[in-house]
């Protein structure tokens, strides 16, 4: 059934019941001496390129080739358009390798025709902190699909991994591989339902008028909680120590250091917004909540071209009630323009998604770890990480 999958050492489908397996990685390293040096054969007409997101005209070539060709919903009704200053800030966090940046094209027209990237990360499962890969924007072109390129593609990554002595990865997916570590659920939070319902994100509910609808998901203008304010650069080591603390209680989250919250939490622009909060009697950042910015293209409407989609990231509560922090999230997002506010049921989020009225989508996205078993699948909320 999965002719690629099953020579992978991931956790197959006839392990599931199996907890006599053990929790750790699949298969040891081999000496770096054993690595291939020289890249996967592709067939002949395509040629390996490696992307410099650094250039402007490669990261052009990488955004155009995503934003008509990568993931959509199951109706082909939306696709995901990351901008391009977004896939910069994805793919060049701290201790970044280009060579891990891969892109195919045709030989004679150069074209750009299929892209897969890896970023370094340490993910901690349970007690162990483990040097992975975050494997992301897997992507061939919509004429060359079914041609088996996909399984070349990771084949190549997982050995420029290997060249840097990393045999772990983690990554996510719409579609069932062997074998999911744990599987979420999408969660949506319509911010302006008009335009949800006129581009088919969202239907009028029974016995539901656009009135009645829209005085539903109204929302103040302005946030309640006192201290709440932007995350600044001084805010770093802080939100570093919060945020350290808080992902402790997960089974599988990344080990953050201060440089990886500076570049995966400061605000950005059209990227990613944090916010926290600073009491006001004593200055302690007491809580925090962030967001990315990852538009949909929708395919075929005459009126609507893009949607604007927010995606909770990572949120921590200590003192704020988590769901009166995330609804004053939902109020700048909506101040932001954003039309909707997407989260999995990861983490604690399920305690405030129904209480915040957001409704379960039609999309499942399913966690990977590869070379890595856990004794069990994971319920989603054991889960403290977040993939772009
Ligand atoms: S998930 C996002 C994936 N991208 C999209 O969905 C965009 C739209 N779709 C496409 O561009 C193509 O359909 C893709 C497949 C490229 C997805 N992850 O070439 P094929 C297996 C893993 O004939 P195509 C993301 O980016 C499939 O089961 N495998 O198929 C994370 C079959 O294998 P098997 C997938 O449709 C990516 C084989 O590929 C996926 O032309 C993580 C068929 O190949 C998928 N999403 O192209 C990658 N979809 O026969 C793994 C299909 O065995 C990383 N397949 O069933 C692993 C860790 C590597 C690093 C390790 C370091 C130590
Ligand atoms: O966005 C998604 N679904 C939407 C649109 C569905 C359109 C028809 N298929 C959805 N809308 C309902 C919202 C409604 C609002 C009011 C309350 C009730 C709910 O359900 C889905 C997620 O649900 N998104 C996708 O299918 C996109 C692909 C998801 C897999 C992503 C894989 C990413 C890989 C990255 O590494």
């Amino acid at each position: 059934r999965h002719k690629f999958w099953e020579t992978q050492p991931v956790r197959q489908f006839k392990d599931l019941g199996d907890s006599s397996l053990p929790e750790g990685p699949i298969e040891p390293p081999t000496p770096l001496s054993e690595v291939k040096q020289e890249p996967y054969n592709l067939p002949s007409q395509y040629e390996w390129t490696t992307c410099d997101m650094d250039s402007e005209e490669m990261c052009n070539e990488v955004y155009v080739l995503l934003t008509n060709n990568y993931v959509e919903d199951d109706e082909n009704m939306f696709r995901f358009n990351y901008s391009k200053e977004f896939l910069r800030w994805a793919l060049r966090p701290p201790g970044f390798y280009r060579s891990w940046h891969i892109g195919v094209r045709v030989k004679t027209s150069k074209k750009l025709v299929a892209f897969i990237t890896g970023v370094p990360a340490r993910i901690r499962v349970r007690d162990n902190v483990v040097m992975m890969a975050e494997i992301n924007f897997l992507c061939v072109h919509k004429k060359l699909r079914s041609k088996r390129l996909a399984p070349v593609m990771i084949k190549e990554v997982t050995r420029r991994v290997h060249m840097e002595n990393i045999w772990q990865a983690a990554y996510t997916a719409g579609v069932v591989l062997p074998t999911p570590v744990s599987t979420c659920q999408y969660w949506h939070r319509s911010l302006n339902p008009k335009k949800l319902i006129d581009v088919g994100f969202s239907r009028l509910g029974a016995r539901m008028t656009m009135s009645r609808t829209i005085k539903l998901y109204k929302l103040p203008d302005q946030t309640v909680t006192p201290g709440f304010r932007k995350m600044e650069p001084h805010d770093v080591p802080a939100v570093t120590r919060l945020l350290r603390n808080y992902l402790k209680q997960f089974v599988v989250a990344p080990d953050f250091d201060e440089n990886d919250v500076e570049h995966w939490l400061l605000p950005k622009e059209g990227v990613i917004d944090s916010y926290l909060v600073e009491s006001p009697q004593t200055h302690e950042i007491t809580d925090f909540c962030s967001f990315y910015t990852l538009p949909s293209s929708i395919l075929g409407n005459q009126n609507h071209t893009t949607l604007k989609a927010a995606y909770s990231y990572y949120n921590v509560s200590t003192k704020t009630p988590l769901i009166q922090l995330m609804n004053d999230a939902l109020i700048v997002a909506k101040q932001k323009d954003f039309d909707v506010f997407n989260a999995l049921d990861v983490m604690q989020n399920d305690s405030f998604l129904k209480e915040l009225k957001f409704g379960p989508g039609d999309g499942k996205l399913h966690y990977y770890l590869y070379n890595y078993r856990t004794k069990h699948v994971l319920r989603s909320s054991e889960l403290g990480l977040v993939l772009l």
